[in-house]
């Protein structure tokens, strides 16, 4: 149940609209209680982008639906905080892209399990991997409770999509030989790092255009698809991302000046 009632024409509503459905997937069991800090960090970070999805961001969106489209056995991985905040768009993305859904969290309770198995069955998925009656494998050299996978799904994709994810895992699956794609607000963390595309946007804005360019780029021929994850490199990419941070904050500092001078005359 929502506890405020968010007006209209508040000027942050959109963010206070999704932290609420973080707070919501929280008390429903979906998100997990670290979930709520990582949000909080993603917020932040969505600050100083400026909250609004760049042209580099962009590129990584159409780079990593390329990627999904061409991979041959492509998965997406998710866990409280994705399911909480883009449960339909996750369904959209995993259904023209075929690549399957697979729970799989850091702080696993049977309960979350059930509860996000409820949120994406209601939101449209029909098959979700990674819930404990189905096989599964060891990721190796990886202590944290990630490193148990399905094993129809992350166990034997070549491409896994892992949103919102903790550096260690992401690091594995690279050991592993996977072409790891993430969404991360946060350009310096170790997934956007260790991972081969990395979209530094908002969950909340990234999902809705991959599905929208997914659409579109299914129907493009396979060579458009291999330029176009050919011609991506995500060390440029992160060095955008940082460098679009700090062009939002000077123009933030640039107004904060006019101000100033303003005050002064
Ligand atoms: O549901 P579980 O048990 O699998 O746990 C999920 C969390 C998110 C708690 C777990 O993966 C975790 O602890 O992640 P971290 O290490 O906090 O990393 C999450 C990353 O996601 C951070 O770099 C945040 O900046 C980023 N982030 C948070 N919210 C968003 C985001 N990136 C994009 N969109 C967001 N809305």
């Amino acid at each position: 149940m929502t506890e405020i009632e968010i007006p209209s024409d508040h000027p942050r509503r959109v963010s206070l609209e999704t932290r609420e459905r973080i707070i919501e997937g929280h008390q429903d069991n979906i998100v997990a209680t670290a979930g709520l800090l990582a949000h909080g960090r993603g917020e932040a970070f969505d600050y100083l982008i400026g909250e609004k999805t760049n042209d580099q961001a962009m590129k990584a969106i159409d780079a990593a639906v390329a990627s999904m489209l061409l991979a041959d056995h492509p998965v997406i991985s998710v866990n409280g905080n994705a399911c909480s905040l883009v449960p339909e768009e996750l369904v959209e993305l995993s259904e023209i892209c075929g690549a399957p859904l697979e729970i799989n969290l850091f702080y696993y309770r049977k309960e979350r399990e059930d509860a996000i198995v409820t949120a994406l069955k209601k939101a449209g998925a029909k098959e979700i991997l990674g819930t404990i009656e189905r096989p599964s494998e060891t990721i190796p050299e990886l202590s944290s409770n990630r490193r148990k996978v399905d094993s129809d799904g992350i166990g034997s994709a070549d491409l896994v999509v892992v949103p919102l994810e903790d550096g260690d895992r992401t690091e594995a699956l690279k050991r592993i030989g996977k072409f790891v794609v993430t969404i991360d607000l946060n350009p310096m963390s170790r997934t956007s790092v260790y991972s081969d595309i990395t979209i530094v946007d908002n969950i909340v804005r990234a999902m809705p255009l991959m599905v929208e360019r997914s659409r579109d780029l299914k129907h493009e021929p396979r060579e458009k698809l291999e330029a176009i994850v050919k011609a991506f490199d995500n060390r440029k990419n992160l060095e955008t991302a940082i460098e679009r941070i700090i062009e939002h904050l000077e123009k933030q500092a640039a107004g904060f000046a006019n101000i100033t001078k303003e005050e002064n005359r």
